[in-house]
């Protein structure tokens, strides 16, 4: 089963929670970033609460270890159950992430190449793969890898092996569900879902990846 993963980047507080309320019968995890928690507060989390599904803190933290530390430790006593992080700080960095979010019983996924246009400028060449090592080499629970490129994904699972890939782009970003679906974990998927008219109709429509 491949997970479908709500990128919840809907800036009024009550709009979010109505949206993360209709969509929860068909996702499998919330992602929250900083849309909506420098907009609503990190007590946002607890709004979501009743939900019960798993909330991921996409804060891509990239500090130096002790700041990673301080950042991780806040996004883990706030509730979330995971966070992704940057690996091109460096391993030392990285796994800080991963070692506060295994305390907690929670999951750490690094950034291994991002989907936008940009992201080729400075992930292509190389970089990718090694941040999926590091990735590996740090014992994070997984990755982020673009839907836009599918022939990126499968590189990358080569690296990863049975590590959890997921991946955003999906719809808005040009990303098609089907393919992508079928290359990794979970799905991550924002406007496509939340600009719809009615947001729960699309989720459900889009967890067909579900089955
Ligand atoms: O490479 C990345 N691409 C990306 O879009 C890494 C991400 N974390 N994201 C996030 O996924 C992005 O910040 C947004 O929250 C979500 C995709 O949203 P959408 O394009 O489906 O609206």
């Amino acid at each position: 089963m491949t997970e479908l993963i709500l990128s919840l980047d809907v800036l009024d507080r009550k709009e979010a929670v109505k949206v993360a309320e209709s969509c929860a019968p068909f996702i499998d995890a919330i992602k929250i970033g900083y849309p909506l928690v420098l907009s609503s507060g990190l007590s946002i989390v607890e709004d979501l609460a009743d939900l019960a599904l798993p909330l991921i803190a996409d804060f891509k933290v990239a500090d130096i270890p002790n700041t990673n530390r301080l950042i991780c430790e806040a996004v883990f006593s706030a509730g979330f159950d995971a966070v992704i992080a940057h690996g091109f700080v460096g391993a030392d960095a990285a796994r800080t992430c991963v070692e506060v979010a295994h305390r907690h019983s929670g999951a750490a996924y690094i950034v291994a190449e991002m989907s936008h246009p940009g992201a080729t400028e400075f992930f292509h060449g190389g970089v990718a793969e090694n941040l999926a090592e590091l990735a590996v080499s740090c014992r994070a629970d997984g990755i982020i890898a673009p839907a836009t490129r599918p022939d990126r994904i499968s590189r990358l699972r080569e690296i990863v092996g049975s590590k959890a890939i997921y991946s955003p782009g999906v719809g808005a970003q040009g990303g098609d569900l089907d393919t992508v679906a079928r290359l990794v974990d979970g799905v991550i998927v924002g406007r496509s879902i939340y600009e719809a008219e009615n947001p729960g109709a699309e989720a459900e429509r889009f967890s067909r990846i579900r089955r």
